[in-house]
């Protein structure tokens, strides 16, 4: 890394949390743009000592942010994943609770203009080529990110950043249930392949030898489960047209249990390899939507309300990640939404 140091902004984005970056800051070779991201973090080391990761997965993600030459979107935003204890940049996987920070990046920047108290950012997601709409707050002209909203898995208040997805099936896989079944045995547990918005795996807990209320804690440290997710999880990969997954972050493994505390359905979520404290947001929307898919594991154990617009509270180890899906007549998932909150950490120089 130079010693002068390159500009960034650290932001929560939801429950995780991580580096901003202009692409025009970054490196424009891929491998050097990747050197130096994975210094910037710390990587490979599981501790992160020498960077600025947090020692896990939802703490060592990255955004590079663009103008967009797109006539329906005014940035370009593009999620790398940075692994924690491999040497491993990846852009194979889209990241919702990051992208809850990229608009008031974008302002920030100067990159999209405000326009009154809040200020609609239209964000195209280059890793699945989607776009999304985020809601910033910006009193005065200026992103604020003080605010009363909570969100599980985040102590105290932020501002509101509702997002909404028009149609983010076959994010990364090309179809909302890439071998055409809503159901599919693989090692023996029956399991939903499904990318709407994210391409996870969804089986019952109870099929893998736990209830599904566990601590992530305690599920990291059973190896035998995470050796057998880990073979599920390798022989989805090509049936999800994800190819060999083996260095790759999707899909994630996704176990369901009924719901504990009146929401739609418990979920743990292997990402791929460690427990997520909560749950993604794409993963959220990806699992409510395996849900309404009659005869598959986690319909029959979801508590799905009726009609179109459903709201559907996603029950994880730290509360509960609510997503609205909007239906259409056939009952296909037309668009989704959800409540974000972020906070600009610092912004400077990284070194
Ligand atoms: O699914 C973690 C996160 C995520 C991804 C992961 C996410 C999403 O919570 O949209 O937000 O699955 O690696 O940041």
């Amino acid at each position: 890394m130079s010693d002068t140091g390159t500009r960034c902004m650290w932001m929560r984005g939801g429950t995780s949390k991580g580096g901003y970056f202009l692409a025009d800051d970054l490196p424009a070779d891929t491998a050097a743009r990747d050197e130096l991201l994975l210094r910037v973090m710390g990587s490979p080391d599981v501790r992160q000592i020498d960077g600025m990761g947090g020692a896990s997965p939802l703490t060592s993600k990255v955004a590079v942010v663009s103008r967009s030459g797109r006539a329906d979107a005014d940035i370009d935003y593009l999620f790398l994943q940075v692994f924690v204890d491999q040497a491993i940049v990846t852009d194979a996987q889209n990241c919702g609770n990051i992208l809850a920070g990229v608009g008031g990046f974008a302002i920030e920047r100067g990159l999209v203009e405000a326009r009154g108290d809040s200020t609609d950012v239209r964000i195209f997601m280059r890793n699945t080529g989607q776009v999304a709409t985020a809601t910033i707050h910006t009193p005065g002209g200026v992103p604020s990110y003080a605010g009363d909203e909570e969100i599980d898995g985040v102590p105290g208040g932020s501002a509101a950043v509702p997002l909404v997805f028009d149609d983010v099936a076959g994010s990364m896989c090309g179809a909302l249930l890439p071998t055409g079944n809503a159901v599919d045995v693989i090692e023996g547990v029956e399991v939903t392949m499904i990318d709407n918005g994210m391409p996870i795996v969804v089986m019952r807990a109870a099929d893998l030898g736990i209830t599904g209320y566990e601590r992530p804690a305690e599920l990291d440290a059973d190896e035998a489960l995470k050796a057998r997710l880990e073979a599920i999880r390798l022989a989805c990969g090509p049936l999800m047209n994800l190819g060999d997954v083996s260095a790759k972050s999707v899909p994630k493994m996704t176990m369901i249990a009924p719901a504990q505390h009146g929401g739609a359905f418990m979920t743990r979520s292997f990402i791929p390899h460690k427990c997520h404290d909560t749950i993604g947001v794409f993963a959220a929307v990806s699992a409510a939507t395996a849900a309404l898919l009659s005869g598959s594991p986690a319909a029959q154990l979801a508590s799905v309300p009726d009609g179109p617009r459903k709201m559907m509270a996603v029950e994880h180890p730290n509360g509960a990640t609510a997503c609205v899906l909007h239906c259409d007549a056939g009952g296909r998932v037309e668009k989704a939404g959800m409540v974000r909150t972020a906070r600009k950490l610092f912004d400077g120089m990284i070194f």
